[in-house]
């Protein structure tokens, strides 16, 4: 009991406060592939709010589980009480685990007003966003390269009809987002529409250039 006091008390103090990078870009932009590769260099921790849902969504008798899957095959953006929910609870798992694990990617999220809002209210203050690293690619190219992926991905929103509907609220939605930060100054623009490899390299000199984030 006294042992698990203290080390509860241990953990608590070397607690650092989170810090944040949103990863936007429309529908197949390249969010994913890019995080894991910035994962492999740089020590983040990967949060892709999609997958989260996506994972919500399979498990058995879950409360939400009808009404995500829903939203994620019309491409609307599910209320944010859920999505901040799930990615709470995957950073404080995180950082309770590694207190030093403070580092965040968290991909695909905010994508509307009502996202920012809920994260406003609940993460505001207790993380700080670095940056939005925004993935920028035509509507075409995502298109193409979901089409494709949508071959075998099992994803059930990886057809014509769903990514219509994806891009209609990425264009809408998420793109006054990016622009509301990039007024803050805290959008770093990509051109995704390059090769994996490019595209990598054009994020290694951001990350690189980030004084203490680069550097783990
Ligand atoms: N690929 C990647 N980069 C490439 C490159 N440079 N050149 C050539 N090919 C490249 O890549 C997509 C495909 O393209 C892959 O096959 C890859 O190999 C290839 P990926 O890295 O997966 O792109 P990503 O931008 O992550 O695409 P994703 O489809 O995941 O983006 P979405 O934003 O549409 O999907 P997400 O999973 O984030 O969200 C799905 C749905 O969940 C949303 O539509 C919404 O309904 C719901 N949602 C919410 O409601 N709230 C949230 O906060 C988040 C999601
Ligand atoms: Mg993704």
């Amino acid at each position: 009991m006294v042992i698990s006091c203290w080390g509860s008390r241990v953990r608590n103090l070397l607690r650092m406060k989170p810090v944040v990078v949103f990863v936007l870009g429309g529908p197949g932009a390249g969010k994913g592939t890019q995080c894991n590769n910035i994962v492999k260099k740089y020590g983040y921790t990967h949060f892709s709010a999609g997958d989260l849902l996506r994972a919500e969504r399979s498990k058995e008798g879950t409360q939400y589980g009808e009404l995500i899957g829903n939203y994620i095959k019309e491409g609307k953006i599910v209320p944010v009480e859920i999505t901040i929910n799930l990615l709470k609870r995957a950073m404080d798992d995180t950082m309770a685990e590694d207190p030093t694990r403070n580092k965040f990617l968290i991909d695909g999220f905010p994508r509307n007003t009502d996202n920012l809002e809920g994260w406003n209210k609940i993460m505001k203050n207790n993380a700080d966003v670095k940056f939005v690293l925004f993935f920028d690619c035509s509507n075409e190219i995502c298109m193409e390269r979901c089409l494709e992926r949508g071959k075998d991905s099992g994803r059930t929103d990886d057809n014509i009809a769903s990514l219509q509907k994806r891009i209609h609220t990425y264009m809408q939605s998420t793109k006054p987002i990016i622009e509301l930060y990039a007024k803050e100054g805290k959008v770093r623009r990509i051109e995704g529409a390059k090769s994996v490899d490019e595209v990598f390299v054009d994020v290694q000199k951001i990350f690189d250039a980030e004084n203490g984030i680069g550097n783990l």
